[in-house]
């Protein structure tokens, strides 16, 4: 029996429970023994997360391990300004979700790759709303340019259109989760792809097409061929986590050229030799996606030095702390 977290609430979980092909859902607490007990360093389960479980067939069961995690999401946690928020874990896809009309911004899509590479699962760049998109082939070739080494689709879940394309990512046993700003289509996304309206969808704001914040707890679902997906609030604010990694995967091109300026002490400002001036002068780099990258490098390296300072004074890991998910402070929503 495998067993899946779907759902975190105040201090219980909602748990999939998968036998063979069979599936059932229940209950959960955590083993306070474990959980809360100096001698373990187990971490609290997310959603996504596999664990284990002593099932109880007429009450809540008990979450005794957290099982490793091939994949996970995290962000800077709103509730207490430092530590992390884990928001899925375990996923092997995640749909970054951007709509073609008025949210599509090429800035966002960067940094929400950079977090997604570091994450270990595999981004997924999927343009929302392409029966109202303008200039649609321009916007998603923009969108290959600055997602590189993501696949980049278009999908209408008014139309249709486009959702074949994404059945090689929703298969059996493989679980992807969805994120973007609120109101880009991430519910009527889930919807469409379990036919049925299992989350609520509402429209966005007139005055700046900002999405009203609709879903606001994280749930994963179960499709009839046994993929999961998991739904989750659009989130005002990245919170940038130490980026490294993702950083590296999400601008290889720049630093790719890093490596070729003439002098290794290049501030890439005037130098003669340097390799990026070169490509944004000849176009193959633009002005934009340089001043992107450098903003985000300098937010991680403040992060990191933040992290150190703070484990020189000895901070306790706070990743530790039980997550209240569908307490509305909890899921504060800020924009990325
Ligand atoms: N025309 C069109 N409208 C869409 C499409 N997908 C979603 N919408 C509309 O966009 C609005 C917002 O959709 P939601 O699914 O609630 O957005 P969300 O990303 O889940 O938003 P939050 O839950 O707030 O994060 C709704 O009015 C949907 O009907 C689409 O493909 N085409
Ligand atoms: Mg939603």
């Amino acid at each position: 029996m495998e067993y899946f977290i779907t759902a975190v609430h105040r201090d219980r979980y909602e748990v999939m429970m998968k036998d063979e092909n069979n599936y059932k859902s229940c209950y959960a607490r955590l083993k306070t023994g474990v959980y809360y007990s100096d001698k373990y360093e187990e971490e609290f389960p997310t959603v996504g997360d596999h664990v284990e479980m002593e099932y109880n067939p007429v009450g809540d069961s008990l979450i005794t391990k957290t099982l490793p995690r091939k994949s996970k999401f995290s962000r800077k946690d709103p509730d207490v300004g430092r530590g992390e928020q884990t928001i899925a874990a375990n996923f092997d896809y995640i749909f970054i979700m951007m709509s073609l009309n008025f949210d599509f911004n090429l800035k966002r899509l960067e940094r929400y790759l950079t977090v997604a590479w570091q994450s270990q699962g595999q981004p997924v760049v999927v343009l929302t709303k392409a029966d109202l998109a303008e200039n649609m082939e321009e916007k998603i070739e923009l969108a290959r340019q600055a997602a590189l080494g993501a696949d980049v689709y278009a999908v209408s879940a008014v139309t249709g259109e486009g959702m074949e394309e994404l059945q090689s990512y929703l298969q059996p046993n493989k679980s992807i989760v969805f994120l973007g700003s609120s109101g880009v289509g991430k519910s009527t996304f889930t919807n469409f792809l379990l036919g049925d309206e299992v989350m609520e969808t509402s429209g966005i704001r007139e005055e700046d097409s900002k999405g009203h914040h609709t879903t606001t707890h994280r749930q994963m679902f179960l499709m009839k061929n046994g993929a999961r997906i998991i739904d989750t609030p659009g989130m005002r604010e990245l919170g940038m986590w130490v980026v490294d990694d993702g950083l590296d995967q999400s601008f290889s091109d720049i630093l790719l050229l890093l490596t070729k300026c003439r002098y290794n002490s290049c501030t890439h400002q005037d130098e003669t030799g340097c390799a990026i001036r070169e490509a944004i002068s000849d176009g193959s780099l633009t002005e934009k996606r340089w001043i992107n990258y450098c903003k985000i490098q300098k937010e991680s390296a403040y992060q990191a030095k933040k992290e150190k300072f703070n484990l020189m004074r000895g901070s306790k890991k706070t990743s530790k702390r039980p997550e209240r998910s569908i307490d509305k402070v909890h899921l504060r929503q800020q924009e990325w």
